[in-house]
C-alpha cells in the first residue's frame, strides 16, 4: 500500500524504496515505490514515436506503457486549497533524479482530456521497466512532441500555488 510521510522527509532524496514523492500543496504527502504504483488502476498508452521538441528529430519508437494515472496519484495525496478557487492557479512540477523538470497545470490535468493520458509508467509491452531503463517514467500521451514530457526516473511531483 502507498505509505504516508511528513512534509520534511518528503523533501529528502528519494530512496530506492520510495521512488516517487508527491509533496507541496497536498493534504497527505505520498512516497510511492514502483510496486506501490501497481496498487492504482492502470492504463495502457499506445506505442508512439519519441520526438525531441528542440531538434524536432525522431529518437526512437517506444512500445505500450502501462502505468498509473498522474491524476489518481494527485487525488490520493489530496490538494490543499485554503480558498475554493485556489486550484485554478495551481501547477505541478514533475522532476527527475537528474534535475530535469516539466510542468502541468491543474486545468490541463483535471479540466482537459490531456490529463486522462498522463501516466507514471512501470511496464512497457507487458514487461516491467527497470530503473536503468528510466523507471518510473512520466509520459504525457497527448503531447505533439513526446520527448519533453517523457521524464525518465521521475523523482517527485510538487503541487504549487502560483501567486496571482
Ligand atoms: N530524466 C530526464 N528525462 C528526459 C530528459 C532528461 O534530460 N532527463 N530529456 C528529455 C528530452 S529533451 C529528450 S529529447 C528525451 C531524450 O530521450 P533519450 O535520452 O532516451 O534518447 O528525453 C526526455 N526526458
Ligand atoms: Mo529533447
Amino acid at each position: 500500500m502507498p505509505t504516508t510521510m511528513n512534509a520534511a522527509s518528503a523533501l529528502d532524496e528519494p530512496t530506492v524504496e520510495s521512488a516517487l514523492s508527491i509533496t507541496g500543496q497536498v493534504r497527505q504527502p505520498l512516497s510511492l515505490s514502483l510496486d506501490d504504483l501497481r496498487e492504482y488502476e492502470s492504463i495502457v498508452a499506445a506505442p508512439f514515436d519519441l520526438r525531441c521538441f528542440t531538434t524536432k528529430r525522431f529518437i526512437r519508437n517506444v512500445g505500450g506503457y502501462r502505468g498509473a494515472r498522474l491524476t489518481d496519484l494527485i487525488e490520493k495525496a489530496g490538494l490543499l486549497n485554503e480558498s475554493p478557487t485556489d486550484f485554478k492557479r495551481m501547477v505541478f512540477i514533475a522532476a527527475a533524479h537528474d534535475g530535469y523538470a516539466v510542468t502541468f497545470s491543474w486545468h490541463e490535468l483535471f479540466n482537459t482530456p490531456i490529463g486522462e493520458n498522463v501516466l507514471v509508467a512501470y511496464e512497457c509491452d507487458g514487461r516491467p521497466l527497470a530503473v536503468e531503463e528510466g523507471a518510473p517514467i512520466l509520459f504525457s500521451g497527448s503531447d505533439r512532441h513526446s520527448a519533453p514530457r517523457h521524464v525518465k526516473r521521475l523523482a517527485r511531483i510538487v503541487a504549487r500555488l502560483l501567486a496571482p
